[in-house]
């Protein structure tokens, strides 16, 4: 059967990265979406916010003081949900209740000094200095014996659960290899295993036959919505080359890498006129020493919204006992994308 025969009828999608499936009802967007436009995001005008606890100078909960840092400033999170100083044999096993201390580090990255930017709205250097603290914290964290996995993400907006406005982003770097990556590392290992070849590196290789569901690229990487995404709007960032982690980008791969993630950031806002809402987060080899070939460098970017920037998608119901689910295809939502500006609303004239 072809896609779009398919495409016509309910069917479910395999994650080729985490081994799962989501099922895809396009039978039930009957209706075209008639691209609802809210009111536009009003730019608060306010470029450092004394209340704020990133604003340089200002002093954080836990009475430390920030730096009047001019770029970048990196900082041990004050309410850290894994600390360095922790005794690790702790092991509790009684039946079938088990449990096990754990320790790590979790830092907070603020991208700018000024409180009221957000990627798609910093200049493309500005980025680089972020994409370049990311590469810095990478290896030096995952140089310590206890970190065995670095966790780079960043949750924007509220509805994502985020505290605060001011452009930042966090690492939580652990002993243990969390959940995602960990199914992610068995089904990359296997197939390097089997075919001698990146799963991602195959994977983009496909896409770009059709570019059906591709959003933006350059010269280093491609931005698409994958062929079983979940999520109205999701994307993932895939490196042409196969890189296994940050420490092996050249700086014509920062500036790439940089480049791809405000052209994308951009088209996000541009969609619902809004400072668009995600939880983004790089995927990238453990630092636990082990042969880690398999591993393909790349970015996710989960947004929860649906049809407006008021309208989210739930992962509720059936999607919580069952499989994740969604109507529309992700052909239709990379074509939405794809179809967008890339200068931003609150720039355009
Ligand atoms: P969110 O943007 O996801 O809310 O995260 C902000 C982090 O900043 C959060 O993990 C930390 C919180 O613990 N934080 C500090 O480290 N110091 C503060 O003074 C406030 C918030
Ligand atoms: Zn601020």
């Amino acid at each position: 059967m072809k896609l779009s025969d398919i495409n016509s009828e309910p069917h479910r999608r395999y994650n080729i990265l985490t081994n799962e499936w989501v099922l895809v009802s396009p039978h039930r967007t009957k209706r075209p979406w008639q691209g609802k436009v809210e009111a536009a995001f009003v730019d608060s005008g306010i470029s450092y916010d004394p209340n704020c606890y990133l604003c340089p100078g200002n002093t954080r909960a836990g009475g430390h003081q920030n730096e009047t840092y001019e770029h970048t400033y990196v900082f041990t999170n004050d309410f850290a949900s894994l600390k360095p100083d922790v005794e690790v044999d702790g092991v509790f096993e009684e039946g079938l209740l088990k449990s096990a201390v754990e320790k790590g580090l979790c830092r907070v990255i603020c991208f700018s000094p000024n409180h009221k930017l957000t990627l798609p709205l910093m200049d493309a250097q500005d980025i680089e200095r972020v994409v370049r603290v990311w590469q810095r914290e990478y290896l030096e964290m995952g140089a310590l014996d206890y970190i065995n996995y670095v966790q780079i993400f960043e949750n924007k907006g509220d509805t994502m659960g985020c505290s605060n406005p001011h452009p930042h982003g966090q690492i939580w770097a652990s002993r243990f290899i969390p959940d995602e990556p960990a199914k992610e590392h068995q089904t990359q290992t296997a197939y390097f295993e089997k075919h001698g070849r990146s799963l991602l590196a195959d994977y983009l290789r496909q896409e770009l036959e059709t570019k059906e569901r591709v959003v933006v690229e350059n010269e280093h990487f491609v931005a698409l919505v994958p062929f079983w995404a979940v999520w109205p709007y999701e994307l993932i960032v895939i490196s042409r080359a196969h890189l296994q982690h940050l420490g092996q980008f050249d700086e014509s791969q920062i500036a790439a890498y940089a480049d791809i993630l405000k052209r994308l950031t951009i088209r996000y806002d541009n969609l619902f006129t809004t400072s668009f809402p995600y939880s983004a987060g790089i995927h990238q080899a453990p630092t636990d020493g082990k042969d880690n070939s398999g591993w393909h460098f790349h970015m996710h970017f989960y947004p929860p919204l649906l049809r407006s920037a008021s309208v989210k998608k739930f992962m509720v119901g059936y999607e919580m006992l069952g499989n994740p689910q969604r109507d529309f295809t992700a052909e239709y939502s990379a074509g939405v994308l794809r179809d967008l500006s890339e200068v931003h609303y609150l720039h355009a004239s």
